[in-house]
């Protein structure tokens, strides 16, 4: 992809070839554990930049930036595409569901860590039209049933991804999120119900299906090449159209 050419991006969330990360990867084919090296293998990207990282430790954080700045000496693209609730967050209803620690750990693993990540990924961005790119989800403005300490978690995300396109905008790094419909990962596997959400989306969207990871990571790409650079602090929906509709009836 030519609009691509001669980024270096750093994707943060690949967990699977079903994960949405995984998907903006192959999009940005940016000539880019074993899952993970498989799709590295497949890309025709070195193994040698992978790295494990707990984004609750900037230990771990910090570590990942010292050992990409070994091989390069600037990043253009830095890609967060990651979210935690514990289990049992994602069950039963708001009110009997949550608790402070997993409103902690949410915010924690699912908003702090783009700020993290941002803010150690700074020195190496600054001064080459960067770009950062979070994954976040419509519940963060409308209620979606047991998405709960969630929802909180990703208005969090989306507050925090306009703080730092305001702050990092003179720096000439732009920061925007996409708003992807629901997708078939394996964070999505663990959920009940999920077959049912997507049943939905496809007779409740406009275009009468869901996204796919090949549709978010052409977006992802867009948003983190040059062809946006008048683009900062958006979020672009990936929904078939979803969120545009304020009733849906029944169709037979
Ligand atoms: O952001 C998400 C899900 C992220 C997620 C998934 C898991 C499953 C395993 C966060 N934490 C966990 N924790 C686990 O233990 N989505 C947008 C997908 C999703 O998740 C839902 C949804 C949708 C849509 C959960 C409840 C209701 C709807």
């Amino acid at each position: 992809m030519g609009f691509m050419a001669g980024k270096r991006a750093l994707i943060v969330g690949v967990a699977s070839d079903r994960s949405i990360a995984t998907g903006i990867a192959e999009a940005l084919n940016d000539k880019l554990k074993s899952r993970v090296e498989k799709l590295a293998k497949r890309l025709g990207q070195d193994t040698s930049l992978l790295f494990p990282c707990d984004v609750s430790s900037d230990e771990e954080i910090d570590a990942v930036f010292e050992s990409l700045g070994k091989s390069w000496d600037g990043l253009d693209i830095l890609v967060h595409s990651v979210g935690f609730a514990p289990r049992e967050q994602l069950e039963g209803g708001f009110t009997e569901s949550i608790t402070r620690e997993g409103f902690a750990i949410s915010h924690d693993i699912s908003a702090y860590s783009l700020a993290a990540l941002a803010k150690s990924a700074l020195p190496m961005m600054e001064g080459r039209n960067g770009s950062v790119l979070t994954l976040t989800y419509n519940a963060a403005t409308q209620v979606v049933p047991n998405y709960n300490v969630m929802g909180l978690a990703k208005a969090s995300l989306e507050s925090c991804m306009r703080f730092l396109a305001a702050d990092l905008g003179p720096k000439g790094i732009r920061v925007n999120a996409i708003s992807a419909g629901a997708v078939k990962t394996l964070a999505a596997a663990g959920i009940g119900g999920f077959r049912k959400m997507l049943g939905y989306a496809e007779k409740a969207s406009p275009l009468r299906r869901t996204v796919t990871i090949e549709e978010i990571g052409n977006t992802a790409a867009f948003l983190c090449s040059d062809l946006a650079s008048g683009i900062t602090g958006e979020t672009t929906f990936v929904d078939a159209g979803a969120n545009i509709m304020g009733m849906v009836f029944e169709e037979d």
